[in-house]
């Protein structure tokens, strides 16, 4: 059993932290839980403009771990529900509405829980070797920490169907080509990519960064109407940043924009 669940370190902007349960293949228990949590409060205390999400040794996350479900004959059952309430959900919910942009690379399999985490961030890649599986209805639940709203969302109603029905694993390849994630890289590249964009993102303009993803995420619900609003307002926001003002002074005097993020 490895005595940090998580691993963080912060440079130059970003923040990675690494699922540290490789012979669990990174499961998650409530350990796990509240150190992930304490990771993204000190990516977010310690002002990072980029968050790396991936995992250590083979797999990126298989989910709950299982071993901590395993009921003997007329034992309690468990109560599933107070872990969705108490940490994927608010572990979805937070990644989504992090003020910084996550990048997610997926090193290895993800399953259930795991799977679902990483299609909550706002860009995916995987190595080629990676998986993408709803494990649940293999064994009697159905997708959570978000799995039913990202399915049909990112790859349509037949596919989520399929995906969630019937449980087999998608390759990186497949999960790029439908949609489900940004890319598929070579697994040699994956973390010198993941890292490529997580720097490009971090000396980027964050409020605008952060304005993109809430704007796509609110066009999921928004007619078109109440998009252009929403547009309208943000970029008035966005015209009075600092950020903004260095982004077109710089592009007049043909330079490369220094944004501070603000
Ligand atoms: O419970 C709640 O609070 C509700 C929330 C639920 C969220 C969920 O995520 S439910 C879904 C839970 N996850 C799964 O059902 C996935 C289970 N794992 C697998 O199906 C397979 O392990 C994989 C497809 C992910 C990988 O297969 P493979 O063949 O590459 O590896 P493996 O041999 O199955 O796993 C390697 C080891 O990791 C193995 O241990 P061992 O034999 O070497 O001692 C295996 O038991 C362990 N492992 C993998 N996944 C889990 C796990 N141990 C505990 N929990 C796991 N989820």
């Amino acid at each position: 059993m490895n005595e940090t669940p998580i691993l963080y370190d912060c440079a130059d902007g970003v923040a990675t932290v690494t699922l540290n349960r490789p012979d669990r293949l990174n499961s998650f228990t409530e350990e796990m839980h509240h150190a992930l949590r304490a990771a993204i409060d000190r990516a977010e205390a310690e002002k990072a403009r980029a968050l790396l999400l991936t995992g250590a040794g083979r797999g990126f996350c298989a989910g709950q771990d299982l071993a901590n479900r395993l009921a003997a004959p007329g034992a309690e059952k468990p109560d599933l529900g107070r872990t969705i309430g108490e940490f994927y959900n608010p572990l979805i919910r937070r990644l989504r509405a992090l003020h910084m942009p996550v990048i997610c690379a997926v090193n290895g399999v993800a399953a259930g829980a795991g799977a679902n985490v990483a299609l909550s961030c706002d860009i995916v890649l995987a190595a080629r070797s990676a998986s993408f599986l709803q494990a649940f209805a293999k064994i009697g639940l159905v997708p959570d920490s978000g799995g039913t709203y990202w399915l049909p969302h990112l790859v349509g109603t037949a596919r989520a169907m399929g995906l969630a029905l019937l449980a087999d694993k998608l390759s990186a390849d497949d999960a790029e080509r439908w949609g489900l994630i940004w890319k598929a890289v070579d697994d040699d590249k994956l973390m010198s990519e993941a890292r490529a964009i997580a720097a490009q993102l971090a000396s980027g303009p964050t409020m605008a960064l952060v304005a993109i993803k809430r704007a796509i995420h609110a066009a999921e619900k928004n007619t078109l109407d109440e998009q252009l609003d929403h547009e309208r307002d943000v970029q008035r926001a966005l015209g009075a940043s600092e950020d903004y003002a260095e982004g077109v002074r710089a592009f007049m005097e043909k330079r490369k924009a220094q944004f501070k993020g603000r």
